[in-house]
């Protein structure tokens, strides 16, 4: 699928994506759940192919012919496969779409969500200019959008971040580094302290907890983790060394839907807000993830936003649409993303498919 404007972070830019879509049925039901791993290693070590590789040699080989009960089942079948839970996300997604179906209720009340109505905030990439970054910002806003996160780069962030608050100065901001900082670059998160930022996601390594507490202990505003939270132990972990005070929880990065409450529910026993990150889904992930954000410690807003911002047609129906109140409402019929998809459309742009019978 062609994303309409390319993605432009600290490791790379996006424009082409390639998704690996999982579907499960029971003869006469079926359930959809979406792989969100990049096309290449750069986010995290996974890639369309490794998770390709991984459901089909392990995944699914571990967990058909057993049996199930509820989709929570899964995961403890495939904990023996370290690693590659955005590759587990894509069955387990599938499996409680497929629950809320046959359990006749909508997705987000199967998964214990109580927010009708979730806000909504956009991620910017980096872009060629700061006046065409100030002029998306502008757009986002106008479209009602209620959070800007903007992407940073060394090279690309104290003067960005002066020029984004001075043109808009009342609006939520905060920046992602995407573990594009080390402990050395302090000084420049103390110079953005006076920025009035929300947080900064993920400015050190990809797999640190340690330095980040450092971090955190010489700057005013909130650290986010991102990519080194793949579980609620590391949650607990992070929170209980002082790495972080925000969390951002992708359905994929936590291994599923099961993955997202745990870490949600050691994030709300201590006080820690978190809200729901994006990796460029389709209509599949997205409706996964407008539904996980119904649980209650979902306060902030989070970077889910409209179809139409990052596709001509989504492979839903209807898409994904953001009010000019920059909320999403949660769906009233029973079931999940798998209600809606348009499969003549998937079977327009499948190049492989493979089916494992049980
Ligand atoms: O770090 O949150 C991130 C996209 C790809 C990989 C990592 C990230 C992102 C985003 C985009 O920020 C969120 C979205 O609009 O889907
Ligand atoms: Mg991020």
């Amino acid at each position: 699928m062609q994303l309409l404007h390319p993605f432009e972070t600290s490791f790379g830019v996006t424009q082409q994506r390639r998704i690996v879509l999982v579907k499960v049925s029971d003869g006469s039901h079926e359930g959809y759940g979406e792989v969100t791993a990049g096309e290449g290693p750069f986010y995290n070590h996974e890639t369309t192919e490794t998770a390709w590789h991984i459901l089909r040699d392990f995944i699914i080989p571990s967990s058909i012919g057993k049996e199930f009960t509820c989709a929570r089942d899964v995961l403890p079948l495939v904990a023996g496969i370290r690693g590659h839970n955005m590759a587990k996300a894509g069955l387990e997604t599938a499996l409680w779409d497929l629950e809320a179906t046959l359990e006749k209720v909508p997705l987000w009340k199967l998964l214990g969500g109580t927010r009708e109505k979730i806000d909504c905030g956009v991620s910017i990439g980096i872009k060629p200019t700061v006046d065409k970054l100030l002029a998306t910002i502008d757009t986002e806003i106008k479209a009602g959008y209620r959070r800007i996160k903007i992407k940073i780069k060394p090279g690309w962030d104290v003067e960005v971040v002066r020029e984004v608050r001075s043109a808009f100065p009342k609006i939520l901001l905060m920046a992602d580094a995407n573990s594009a900082y080390t402990l050395a670059d302090v000084d420049l998160f103390r110079k953005m302290d006076k920025y009035d930022i929300m947080m900064f996601e993920q400015p050190l390594h990809h797999e640190d907890m340690i330095d980040h507490a450092e971090l955190q202990k010489q700057i005013q505003t909130a650290i986010c983790l991102d990519e080194s939270i793949h579980s609620a132990d590391d949650a607990r972990k992070a929170i209980q060394i002082g790495a972080c005070r925000i969390i951002n929880v992708k359905l994929g990065r936590v291994g599923g839907h099961a993955g997202v409450r745990a870490v949600h529910d050691v994030c709300r026993e201590h006080g820690i807000p978190v809200w729901c990150g994006g990796m460029l889904e389709s209509g599949i992930g997205r409706l996964h993830n407008v539904a996980l954000s119904s649980l209650g410690n979902f306060s902030l807003p989070g970077d889910v936003s409209d179809s139409k911002r990052y596709w001509t047609e989504d492979i839903i129906n209807p898409p994904v649409e953001v009010s000019s109140s920059g909320q999403i409402t949660q769906r009233s019929e029973p079931g999940g993303p798998g209600r809606y998809v348009k499969p003549a459309l998937i079977e327009k742009l499948t190049v492989r498919s493979q089916v494992f019978p049980a």
